[in-house]
């Protein structure tokens, strides 16, 4: 199914009037401090998150999988869906795929398709977590880190695979994740394994087109959990320099040990201009791939000040990837994705809000109590009203969840497609 543009235009039209006034009200707030409203819609507008092609499906745990309905079992339907999103929301205006869970079959088909829905390939993902049907090696013990030349072989071999099935797309990125770990101590020999994971990722590195970067991410547990070869964004940080200037860190929300302070390793890669990419979604415990800003949304609010930061004075820092990874267990993932939308641009608006100059005089002065007043002051703000506006403004809809309910799209899909499909992914 597509949306068409004067179903946007019909939806709209309840509620434009009432938003105008929250625009005007607010605007008129902002401007006696000397922030200018225009400017940060604008920004708004033009920020795109890549979605996953691996999160349009029921996420599952190792305990089970509850469907949806409706799921698109193949990639066009999973572009058609995120194309959906798109229309609703213009701020999803890209896909990462997953390789070997999503290779296109007729590349041309794929790519006008993803045209048609002004959704580009954004970084294309690896995967030596899992054995392929007829793979010659097992992960089992790793991949990239393996003891065994032949394995670490067949890893480095799928990695530029999965380039040259970016490269007939459009992708300008690669985002390497391992699962490369030991369960128990003795194990692994650290230093092997370290030492064997950076030579693979040179020969991945030496086969990078001109044009394109390396991500690594980093996480400290899961599925291994005595220890994680690429633990932290030390390591990863380290892995990327020893690569070269191609290659960087990634940053990915759920990947930390709780308490972890997110916000002073964004800034730290940031200054070293080595930071990537970035994955968002919220966490209790750790990689629990909850809903964007769900559980903890001043951690994000603190998290995009410093993006913004970054973005402002780091200009050895390159443009960022932005994507949302989560996983869906009990929520339609496409009201899970336009929430985490939602979410994002929200924190990005309010980051956009924080009087800099303030911040940095009460900082100079050791004002600390200026400094929280500033960043909560700045958090407290509502503003909502310049999201939506961002959102009409760009062609989308005000509410994007009321109206992927009004329209009635889930039911939708489930008559296109049936209630047994099963997405490709996790
Ligand atoms: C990992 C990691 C990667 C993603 C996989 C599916 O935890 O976050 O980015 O590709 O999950
Ligand atoms: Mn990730
Ligand atoms: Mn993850």
């Amino acid at each position: 199914m597509r949306i068409e543009q004067q179903q946007i235009v019909d939806y709209n039209i309840s509620s434009s009037k009432d938003l105008l006034k929250q625009v005007d009200f607010l605007s008129n707030q902002l401007d006696k401090k000397g922030i200018h409203t225009k400017a940060i819609i604008r920004k708004l507008a033009d920020f795109q998150v890549a979605i996953p092609s691996w999160a349009l499906g029921a996420g599952g745990t190792r305990f089970g999988r509850f469907s949806y309905g409706g799921e698109p079992s193949s990639l066009e339907q999973k572009i058609d869906d995120i194309g959906l999103i798109h229309k609703l929301t213009q701020s999803a205006g890209a896909i990462s795929l997953h390789i070997p869970w999503d290779i296109p079959k007729d590349y041309n088909a794929i790519k006008e398709l993803a045209n048609s829905h002004n959704i580009i390939f954004d970084a294309v993902n690896s995967n030596t977590f899992q054995d392929q049907p007829n793979a010659k090696e097992s992960y089992k013990f790793g991949s990239l880190s393996n003891v065994s030349n032949a394995v670490r072989e067949q890893a480095i071999e799928h990695n530029i695979d999965v380039i040259n099935i970016g490269e007939k797309l459009g992708s300008k990125s690669i985002t390497v994740w391992l699962a490369d770990g030991s369960n128990f101590p003795g194990q692994h020999n650290f230093q092997l394994a370290l030492q064997n994971t950076q030579e693979s990722l040179q020969k991945i590195y030496k086969d990078l087109p001109e044009d394109w970067k390396l991500f690594i991410e980093y996480k400290p547990y899961e599925p291994n959990f005595y220890s994680t070869v690429i633990r932290d964004w030390g390591t990863s940080l380290m892995l990327a320099e020893g690569c070269g200037d191609k290659a960087y860190s990634l940053v990915d929300l759920g990947h930390h040990l709780p308490n972890t302070n997110i916000e002073q390793i964004v800034a730290t890669l940031m200054m070293k201009g080595k930071l990537g990419g970035f994955h968002f979604n919220d966490s209790k415990y750790g990689d629990d791939d909850l809903t964007v800003g769900s559980i903890k949304p001043y951690a994000l609010f603190l998290i995009f000040n410093e993006l913004v930061y970054g973005m402002e004075n780091n200009k050895n820092n390159p443009d960022l990837s932005w994507m949302i990874d989560a996983s869906h267990n009990v929520k339609d993932p496409l009201e899970d994705l336009i929430q985490s939308l939602d979410a994002i641009l929200i924190a990005y608006a309010q980051a956009l809000l924080i009087d800099q100059k303030a911040l940095r005089q009460a900082q100079q002065e050791n004002d600390v109590t200026k400094c929280q007043e500033i960043l909560q002051n700045t958090y407290r703000t509502d503003v909502r009203p310049l999201v939506k506006q961002a959102r009409l403004l760009s062609g989308g809809v005000i509410d994007p969840i009321n109206a992927y309910r009004k329209l009635d799209i889930r039911n939708q899909l489930i008559k296109e497609r049936g209630t047994s499909s099963v997405a490709t992914g996790l």
